[in-house]
């Protein structure tokens, strides 16, 4: 256990997820302070029935923290996190800033858990389009090895922050009174709308959010072997990404056996009756930290092709959830030492 533990942007989407799921867990720690930004320091959390002021995100406010969660934009954490490893405390990362650094390991606890030990300060978690995919590939790859992945995905507005599902919700009531919505975040309407491009240009006219599902993948997997052509859409749902996935694998999986190597696979939950009109959709998927997967089906374009839809609460399994099982994984190393 660690005695004294943080989280840092405690009242942000996230954060206030990762507190929710800290008390859903029963996560062990003896004193747990809250950390934010000048806009919400002072402000008042209630947790576990008690009453907590936000303290202020600033070097000294890791004195005597082990463990800090952080879920804040990538400029915070390039700054908050050297403020913690100087001062001993270890950090796991939502944030995007330190992912593809080498020293930085990038865990999913059910892909590749060992290489959380392997730190010098700070784990990331994954992007949330990243995390779904890679947990849905992990079976088949153990099976198949997977070579190819085209991915388009259907992404809510919550990953774009508090602020972007009020776009959508603003933006639909405006559209529905015939009124103009200046929007927020987005730099298009997403009310009954596609947006085909998340994050900036960022290489050979794919967009820095596609890119993170290529490096990101790879990285996880331990092999830049793996190929992944992404194409990410932000469509006007509330909450849970969406993502059509195929994949080709070395040796041939078929959707009889794809389906029962889900069904066995922690994490995932396999919702596959076309027939009855059964496969999972985003909102019936809200609140559950489970990646689901439907719609599975061999390629009729290529030989070792297996094509599914995958489903997953992206601000939960995509973000909050993943960052407190890796905070999982150090309490047991600790525990153990
Ligand atoms: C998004 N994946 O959905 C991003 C959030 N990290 O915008």
């Amino acid at each position: 256990m660690f005695d004294s533990i943080a989280i840092v942007g405690a009242t942000g989407a996230v954060g206030t997820l990762i507190r929710q799921m800290l008390e859903e867990r029963n996560f062990p720690y003896e004193k747990i302070t809250f950390l934010a930004s000048e806009r919400s320091a002072g402000t008042t959390i209630h947790f576990k029935g008690e009453e907590h002021t936000v303290k202020l995100l600033r070097p000294e406010a890791f004195d005597d923290i082990d463990l800090a969660i952080g879920s804040t934009p990538d400029p915070v954490a390039a700054e908050f996190c050297p403020w913690a490893i100087e001062r001993n405390c270890i950090v796991v990362d939502e944030s995007g800033y330190w992912r593809m650094d080498p020293k930085v390991p990038l865990v999913v606890p059910e892909i590749n858990p060992d290489a959380a030990f392997n730190h010098e300060g700070i784990i990331a978690s994954p992007n949330c389009s990243t995390t779904q995919m890679v947990l849905a590939m992990k079976p088949l790859h153990d099976a198949g090895t997977i070579r190819r992945v085209i991915v388009s995905t259907y992404q809510a507005t919550s990953g774009a922050g508090v602020q972007g599902q009020a776009d959508l919700v603003e933006g639909s009531r405006a559209f529905l009174d015939n009124k103009e919505h200046k929007y927020q975040i987005f730099a298009h309407p997403i009310a009954f709308n596609l947006i085909p491009q998340i994050g900036s240009a960022k290489h050979a006219g794919y967009t820095s959010e596609e890119m993170k599902m290529v490096y990101e993948t790879q990285k996880i997997f331990g092999d830049d072997s793996i190929q992944v052509c992404p194409t990410c859409v932000r469509v006007p749902v509330e909450n849970c990404h969406s993502e059509s996935i195929l994949v080709e694998t070395e040796k041939k999986i078929t959707a009889e056996e794809a389906r029962e190597l889900f069904a066995a696979t922690p994490g995932i939950k396999v919702i596959d009756n076309l027939a009855a009109g059964e496969y999972p959709m985003p909102a019936d998927c809200s609140g559950d930290d489970a990646v689901f997967i439907g719609r599975i089906r061999e390629d009729l374009s290529s030989e070792n092709g297996l094509a599914f839809w995958c489903v997953s609460d992206n601000l939960r399994k995509g973000a909050a959830t993943n960052a407190v099982q890796i905070a999982e994984l150090l309490v047991r190393s600790h525990a153990a030492v």
